[in-house]
């Protein structure tokens, strides 16, 4: 089995290193792709160069920032055509602890979906200021609530795919580029019907680095659950002329 770890970037120069040695430690059969936005920082300068020797690293470059949304797509197109089966998001900014790996990678061996969940076991978040944990908390439930989906954290940006649900996520209109890109991925997997699951992890805020988080991003989480919640409505009024409802 072959597994892809998808790691966006933006100005992460003190971060990647650690973050890139330890999912190299890990495990052999871990690959990782980095989507950089020309980080003026020299973050893909120094993707760049490991790449030359570790063959297990891959750089993929943008021009300018494009947000985290079309990052992800990316670096889902490109684990599909190189036959990956099991793709992992993950920041950057070691909040995501990468020893977690090899227990996402024994859940997936009964789920179609892994979600690192903050807020599953309690709640499991290192160093927040509570605004910040707030904020977290209840964009989780208000996303919960509006779009219907039994997730608690449906915000987490460290997940695991089997490569079958990545190809049905490709086919599915994401508009997204903050948060509510990890909403949207977790709607449609849901909508697809796949096995989804939530696997308690401890979320450590950043400790270098700035956070990319902004009002432009908070708002479009706010729209964009009410754009699945159109969806969900729209489409289970076909499914009632046409037959059974299938709720999820
Ligand atoms: N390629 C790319 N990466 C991005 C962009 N915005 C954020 N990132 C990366 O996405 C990951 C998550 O961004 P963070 O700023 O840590 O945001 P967050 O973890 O959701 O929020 P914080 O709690 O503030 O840390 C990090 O690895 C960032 O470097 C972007 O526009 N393009
Ligand atoms: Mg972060």
């Amino acid at each position: 089995m072959r597994t892809l770890v998808i790691i966006p970037t933006y100005n992460e120069r003190e971060n990647i290193s650690s973050v890139l040695d330890r999912v190299l430690k890990i495990r052999d059969d871990v690959d990782i792709l980095v989507i950089d936005d020309n980080s003026a920082d020299g973050t893909g300068e120094y993707v760049r160069k490991l790449s030359e020797r570790e063959k297990r690293v891959k750089l993929h470059t943008r021009p300018t920032k494009l947000g985290l949304g079309t990052a992800y797509i990316e670096g889902f197109r490109y684990a599909i055509s190189e036959g990956y089966d099991y793709i992992f998001e993950m920041d950057a900014d070691l909040s995501h602890n990468p020893n977690d790996i090899p227990r996402f990678l024994e859940g997936i061996k009964k789920a179609d979906f892994i979600i690192g969940s903050r807020y599953s076991d309690g709640v499991s978040v290192v160093n927040w200021p509570m605004s910040r944990l707030l904020l977290s908390y209840f964009a989780n439930m208000y996303a919960r609530v509006v779009t219907g989906v039994p997730v608690r954290d449906m915000t987490s940006g460290y997940k695991c795919y089997r490569r079958k649900v990545v190809e049905a996520l490709l086919k599915e209109r994401i508009v997204s580029d903050g948060y509510s890109f990890q909403i949207e991925t977790v709607f449609w997997a849901y909508r697809c019907k796949f096995k989804v699951k939530e696997l308690p992890i401890i979320f450590i805020d950043r400790f270098e680095g700035s956070s990319k988080m902004s009002k432009r991003i908070v708002w479009e989480a706010f729209w964009v659950v009410w754009r699945l919640r159109f969806i969900r409505i729209m489409r289970r009024n076909v499914e009632n002329k046409q037959g059974p409802v299938r709720d999820f």
